[in-house]
């Protein structure tokens, strides 16, 4: 059984987002405004579209929660949709159909082959789950992780690193500094976001949509996290599966990634030394945390690559199900970047997988038990 699992449900447009979190041990002071301090940071960044200014999105905590602890039991969070009262007759449940279909689906999206596998003849039956509206219900799921995590002295944080093209430049980061919210892209190399900024603009102009890189970093994780042992214990596979399952979505690495396959080994391993008897260090981090699938007590890395959002306004050549013609392809409203939202989803799925990796290794139906057992070892192995 695994120590934590976690769901979620609803629509775009439905009534609302639905997480349900089971394995987080009793015990646990949940300040419920940190989680929304997340589904704001979600909704932020230069580049996203309309439906950010009609939501406020706030957590609604349905169970698992009393005066202010959780109690062992499954967490519901809630997330209501605002614009849900525009939707009321084209989403209803029980009601007469409503609305025109969409048929000219969307190259990049899951619009053609979910109609096909679903055997329906709307892609708004396919769309509004695919939507990436989706991942404030993971956000805030995550966003009870984090908490998590932080008792246990871990913090998760993240920064834009590439978007359209325009990469940040790591000498003018302060890496200390990410995580204090102080950008609009999440960007803290002032001289790219501003750059940045201007394609995205460019890219609103033409009718495009542009993608981008953010990086994940995990502070203050004990060494010894996932396993060598079996495949499906090597953290670097579950941080990855996880990072992929991202909407849109189509790269991880973790520290040096790909440049691995350009450099000897030389220049990719990081050196060890000793600082007193018995204390190794190491200079670099090109591992991202990670050796043997398990985390080596240095910050874990790991950057994730999203592709441009599939909905154009100036749509691309496509196919209309309803007739069998060639079409453009549908607009909907949508954003023209959505990176920086990605990265504070990216934080999330990155907190869930080292939760259920910390409840795997110190077990735990309460805090207490848990944090005693973490001590210990991090006192046995000085991490
Ligand atoms: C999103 C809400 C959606 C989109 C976007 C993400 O709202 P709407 O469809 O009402 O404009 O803005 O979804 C997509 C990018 C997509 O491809 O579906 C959100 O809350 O993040």
């Amino acid at each position: 059984m695994a120590g934590l699992r976690f769901l979620t449900a609803g629509e775009s447009h439905g009534q609302c987002l639905t997480a349900i979190v089971e394995g987080i041990p009793a015990g646990l002071c949940v300040d419920i405004e940190k989680i929304n301090c997340d589904l704001a940071r979600r909704q932020q960044g230069y580049g996203r579209g309309g439906r950010m200014k009609i939501e406020t999105d706030r957590a609604e905590v349905l169970s698992g929660i009393r005066f202010g602890e959780t109690m062992g039991d499954p967490v519901t969070l809630r997330i209501a949709n605002r614009d849900w009262q525009n939707w009321t007759d084209r989403m209803s449940v029980f009601g007469p159909e409503f609305g025109d279909k969409v048929t000219a689906v969307r190259p990049g999206h899951a619009d053609l082959t979910g109609v096909l596998k679903y055997d329906r003849d709307d892609a708004r039956d396919i769309l509004e789950r695919a939507s990436a509206r989706e991942t404030a219900a993971r956000v805030a799921a995550g966003g009870l992780c984090k908490e998590f995590l932080a008792a246990c002295g871990m913090e998760v944080v993240s920064h834009v690193v590439k978007i359209g093209g325009i990469t940040v430049d790591e000498a003018r980061i302060n890496r200390e500094t990410i995580g204090s919210g102080a950008s609009e892209l999440n960007c803290y190399d002032a001289v790219a976001e501003e750059a940045m900024k201007e394609r995205i603009r460019e890219a609103m102009s033409e009718g495009d949509t542009l993608g981008g890189t953010f990086e994940v970093i995990v502070r203050g994780a004990p060494l010894g996290l996932g396993s060598h042992i079996q495949w499906d214990r090597r953290l670097d596979g579950r941080l990855a599966g996880a990072m992929m399952s991202i909407q849109a979505v189509k790269g991880v690495e973790i520290g040096a990634g790909f440049q691995c396959s350009e450099l000897p080994g030389s220049q990719i391993h990081d050196e060890m030394f000793l600082s007193g008897a018995e204390h190794v260090y190491r200079k670099t981090n090109r591992a991202g945390g990670l050796e043997g699938g398990m985390s080596n007590g240095e910050e874990i890395v790991v950057r994730a690559c999203m592709k441009p959002i599939p909905t154009l306004m100036k749509p691309l050549h496509s196919v209309d199900i309803a007739d069998g013609r060639e079409v453009l392809a549908c607009k909907e409203r949508s954003d023209v970047c959505a990176v920086a939202a990605a990265s504070v989803v990216g934080e999330a799925m990155t907190a869930i997988v080292l939760a259920e990796a910390v409840l795997d290794k110190f077990g735990g139906d309460a805090m207490c038990d848990l944090l005693s057992a973490l001590e210990s070892y991090r006192a046995r192995v000085q991490a």
